[in-house]
């Protein structure tokens, strides 16, 4: 049950009377509303705390749930603001390598038309003998870029020990696919004061990664961007599977952004900007996107990075899809 109040007063109030039933109850304030929830399918009966609404919501995640929330919920990164109605594209290195490249990378991006920079300086790598990242280093390299641009940072964490670093830097903390379950982190994460970009588990299912979103937005965080960026299926020609049908059905069920990661599942540069295409005709409010200066020399994902060339054209492509939308 998910239930919205007038005040923090009548919140605490509830949540209290909720839980001298036996019932567990969580108060939280998200996107301006004061919301007690409990547990899906553990209605009260008899209670005397005045609410505005009470909500019994037929998922298991509640909170991000649209059933209760229609109105779209933005998120801001930076001083720029992802949501629906606009296209927002997310771009850069897939590693940060040196101050060379990252300002170049930024300052490239940024007059193509891009939104926000990427770049990893904490690497999740299959092989522990590849390049695993530069750390703290990278963190300040995205800094100066983001001073010499104007762009906000997104960055991923992996560890959370590293949380207060990260927080440091940047203005939007990625959850790479393969921490999308990393409840410990998910839930540092709800305490983090900065927005999130959870990209999917490539062995996650589409309720998974909404109930992994749920997670963060119970421990205190609602500004969460859910990102598609493909599954592993039986066909491994490309990389990963983009799931669009994902895409579709997370903007129907869920408030929260969605975007869309076409580097990934592409493995291949020749196959971004048709998935990136495909990512905003099924509904998505933006992208993050791999671009590098000197792509078959990066230290990370070679293949798959676009050049700055290739970039432009992807932007241009995208705002005619976006503007066919009805989108700016
Ligand atoms: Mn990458």
């Amino acid at each position: 049950m998910l239930y919205v109040v007038d005040s923090r007063e009548l919140g605490k109030a509830l949540k209290e009377e909720i839980e001298s039933k036996g019932v567990p109850a969580w108060y939280v304030e998200l996107w301006g509303h004061y919301i007690v929830v409990t547990p899906p399918n553990s209605k009260v009966n008899g209670l005397k705390t005045p609410v505005r609404a009470a909500v019994e919501l037929k998922t298991d995640y509640q909170l991000v749930s649209r059933q209760w929330k229609r109105d779209p919920t933005p998120v801001k990164i930076g001083d720029r603001e992802i949501g629906e109605g606009r296209l927002f594209i997310i771009a850069g290195p897939c590693s940060v390598e040196t101050e060379e490249q990252i300002l170049t990378t930024a300052k490239a991006v940024k007059e193509a038309g891009a939104d926000a920079l990427r770049g990893g300086a904490f690497k999740p790598r299959t092989s522990p003998y590849t390049f695993q990242g530069l750390g703290e280093r990278g963190l300040i390299l995205l800094a100066k870029a983001r001073e010499a641009t104007g762009l906000p940072i997104t960055t991923e964490l992996m560890d959370p020990e590293d949380l207060p670093l990260v927080v440091k830097y940047a203005d939007a903390i990625q959850v790479g696919a393969r921490n999308m379950q990393n409840f410990t982190l998910l839930k540092k994460l709800g305490r983090a004061g900065k927005p999130v970009l959870l990209k999917r588990g490539f062995g996650n299912t589409i309720d998974e990664w909404l109930l992994a979103a749920e997670y963060i937005a119970l421990h205190g965080n609602g500004d969460v961007v859910l990102v598609e960026r493909g599954i592993r299926t039986f066909d491994r020609t490309l990389r990963f599977t983009l799931d669009v049908g994902a895409i579709a059905y997370a903007k129907q069920h869920t408030h929260l952004p969605v975007i869309g990661d076409p580097s990934h599942p592409a493995g291949d540069r020749r196959f971004v900007i048709p998935l990136a295409l495909a990512i905003l005709a099924a509904g998505a409010d933006g992208l993050i996107v791999e671009v590098h200066p000197d792509p078959d020399n990066a230290w990370s994902d070679a293949k798959q990075q676009l050049t700055f060339e290739q970039f432009k054209e992807l932007v241009e492509k995208a705002r005619a899809v976006a503007r066919a939308l009805g989108r700016v």
